[in-house]
């Protein structure tokens, strides 16, 4: 058995403990309201989920066990999935035993690239990830675990097996759809002798030290976003019902893959570089906020702004900008990317419909991939989805571990709220 899995047994008797106490003590008090208004409006704000991995503080960004995503940065992402799931980083040799068990677990089955090979040529890249994680569902040993027969107390058990199989596979395979999607020639293997992160950008086909560095920032800075967001609420919601983490990973990627949520990064590139070919490089101040407008008159949304929860510019944006200064900071699309920053939140004001004016991460992330000479934008999604899913699986692994029931909010019809509130 791995050491994480050691670590986190040892710990799971009192994180049962106490929830138990809490919910005897407390299992009758009130934790929010619910107005009409949410009802329509897609639950904003209805506290009515627990997610012990992270928090998103609107005011602050994201905090991974209490600690700031920016104290985070220069940590490998294999140390941030330890942190998930533990609540602490891990040593020097915790850390060598995480990357022991992607080692043992890297090699991607032949089975998987001669379904995507079947797919159609111009398949969306998430469409060809998603898929490949349903296809190694084959490898699940919840299901089998579960088949066979086992008590509920060892659930969390295969979910850890099955989501370290499947994260130490995740690079392979997103690598694997690149190299074919955007025909770049053979797959390039893993290798044992690099992290995460660093195999990622290898297997890609870039070997460059500093795209190493880009890669295991970005995947630390999109790894969780606590629990209501739309790819960790279905996937919440469908490893609820039993499905193994490889169905509910999958669905949950497949939520990312909207333009409202991860799909974001690949629109606001392209805004970007719309942008930058129109004017012909880094525009004016007055030839960006033209186009803003543009944009928004055309009833588009700006995409890399706005948020749900968040009401500050997001600190992994932040980070990416910080990242940008330091490695291509006379970069036309990095420039432009700054310059957006200073004028659009203004334009959104006076547009006045966003309640949170401010960049999110995919307004920063696509500068820096595309420096790095990752151009297939359609493809940056993919990169969001290998790094949640740490958040994913270290949530999923959670829930089963503490018996988290299977999801059931009660709905109503229109009928209902309109005698409720006496129409
Ligand atoms: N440009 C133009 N209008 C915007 C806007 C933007 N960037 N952000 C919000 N608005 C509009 C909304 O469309 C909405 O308009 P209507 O009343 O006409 O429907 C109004 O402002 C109020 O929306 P809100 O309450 O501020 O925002 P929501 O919580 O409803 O939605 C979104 C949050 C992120 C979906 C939204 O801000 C948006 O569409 N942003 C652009 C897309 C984007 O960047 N998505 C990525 C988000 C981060 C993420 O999940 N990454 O994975």
């Amino acid at each position: 058995m791995s050491v994480l899995h050691d670590k986190f047994a040892s710990q799971i008797p009192a994180i049962r403990e106490e929830i138990k106490k809490i919910n005897t003590d407390h299992g009758e008090k009130k934790l929010s309201d619910v107005t009409v208004g949410q009802a329509y409006g897609g639950m904003r704000g209805v506290i009515a989920m627990i997610c012990d991995t992270s928090l998103v503080e609107p005011s602050k960004g994201l905090i991974i066990r209490g600690v700031p995503i920016l104290e985070l940065t220069d940590k490998l992402p294999e140390e941030i999935f330890y942190l998930l799931l533990t609540g602490s980083l891990p040593s020097a040799s915790e850390l060598k035993d995480l990357q022991n068990e992607y080692n043992k677990r890297a090699v991607v089955p032949d089975y998987i690239w001669k379904v995507l090979e079947a797919m159609p040529k111009e398949s969306h890249p998430m469409a060809m990830l998603d898929t490949a994680i349903l296809v190694l569902e084959h490898e699940s040993k919840f299901r089998k675990q579960y088949t066979d027969g086992m008590p509920k107390t060892d659930y969390w058990k295969p979910a850890l097996e099955d989501s370290l199989d499947m994260l130490a596979k995740l690079p392979g395979i997103a690598a694997g759809v690149y190299r074919l999607r955007y025909n770049k020639g053979p797959r390039i293997p893993w290798d044992p002798k690099l992290d995460w992160g660093a195999n990622y950008a290898h297997m890609l086909g870039n070997d460059d030290n500093d795209f190493y560095n880009a890669m295991r920032l970005y995947l630390t800075l999109h790894c969780d976003h606590e629990g209501g967001n739309v790819s960790a609420f279905t996937c919440h919601t469908v490893g609820s019902a039993l499905s193994d983490p490889y169905y509910a990973v999958s669905a949950g990627l497949n939520g990312l893959a909207g333009p409202l949520h991860g799909l974001a990064n690949q629109e606001c590139l392209g805004w970007i570089l719309d942008v930058v070919a129109k004017f012909k490089g880094t525009p004016s101040d007055e030839e960006l906020k033209k186009h803003a407008w543009d944009t928004l008159n055309s009833g588009k949304v700006i995409p890399g702004y706005g948020h749900a929860v968040l009401r500050c510019p997001d600190p992994r944006f932040v980070a990416f900008v910080d990242f940008g200064a330091k490695y291509c900071a006379n970069d036309d699309v990095y420039k432009t990317v700054k310059k957006v920053f200073e004028l659009i939140p203004g334009v959104l004001i006076e547009h006045g419909k966003a309640k949170n004016p401010q960049p999110n991460v995919d307004a920063g992330s696509g500068a820096i991939l595309y420096h790095f000479g990752l151009r297939e934008f359609p493809y940056y999604t993919v990169l969001f989805a290998v790094s949640r899913a740490m958040g994913m699986c270290s949530q999923l692994i959670i829930n089963r571990a503490v018996g988290t029931p299977i999801t059931r909010p009660k709905s109503v019809h229109t009928g209902w709220i309109k005698q409720q509130v006496g129409m």
